[in-house]
């Protein structure tokens, strides 16, 4: 296992719609079990691979809350079979955008199918937490980021910000 390299706005990477998964098998574990990795390391509670500069429709998070064993998930392909139409108001943050949170709205509870760990096809309903991360990271794997829900004002202090605390962060490491 590793912990890779998280890309961060405005990387054109992660603009790029993802590729579905032609079958899961040991490379795909691997790649998981590093997108884990690098998810408990940031730490963050769910992870898209074009995080890692992988454009497969991959995704792993853990939703478990600080006091509680490990719950990781696997979704390979996902795909929202259904949604409600109430929508629920939730404050995001994502690992690629660090230190930024904005409130975004979208359907509080939507039915899932993907293909977990080990190529096992679940089909469930996701709600709260859930459908909000599950939706977030299905973003991901289209090229569209939870800033790209703000107005254009909003995104670009997103990611001024993020381009800034770079640049502090190159300055001091050439000190
Ligand atoms: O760690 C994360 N927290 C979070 C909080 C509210 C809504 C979505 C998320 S996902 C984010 C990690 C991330 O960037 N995943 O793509
Ligand atoms: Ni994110």
């Amino acid at each position: 296992m590793a912990i890779r390299e998280i890309l961060l706005v405005p990387n054109p990477q992660l603009k790029q719609v993802s590729e579905p998964v032609e079958r899961v098998d040991d490379d795909t574990r691997a790649l998981m079990d590093d997108m884990l990795e690098t998810m408990y390391d940031a730490p963050g509670i769910g992870l898209a691979a074009i995080q890692v500069g992988v454009p497969l429709r991959i995704i792993v998070m853990d939703l478990a809350g600080k006091d509680e064993e490990p719950k990781p998930q696997y979704f390979i392909n996902p795909e929202i079979l259904e949604d409600v139409e109430e929508l629920l108001p939730w404050e995001e943050g994502c690992l690629s955008v660090p230190d930024y949170y904005e409130e975004v709205e979208r359907p509080g509870r939507v039915k899932i199918r993907y293909l977990d760990y080990h190529g096992k096809q679940i089909t469930e309903w996701a709600e709260d937490l859930y459908a909000v991360c599950i939706q977030h990271e299905m973003d991901h794997l289209n090229g569209v980021l939870f800033i790209d829900h703000l107005s254009r004002l909003k995104r670009q202090r997103a990611i001024r910000k993020v381009q800034k605390a770079a640049r502090d962060k190159a300055l001091e490491a050439a000190e």
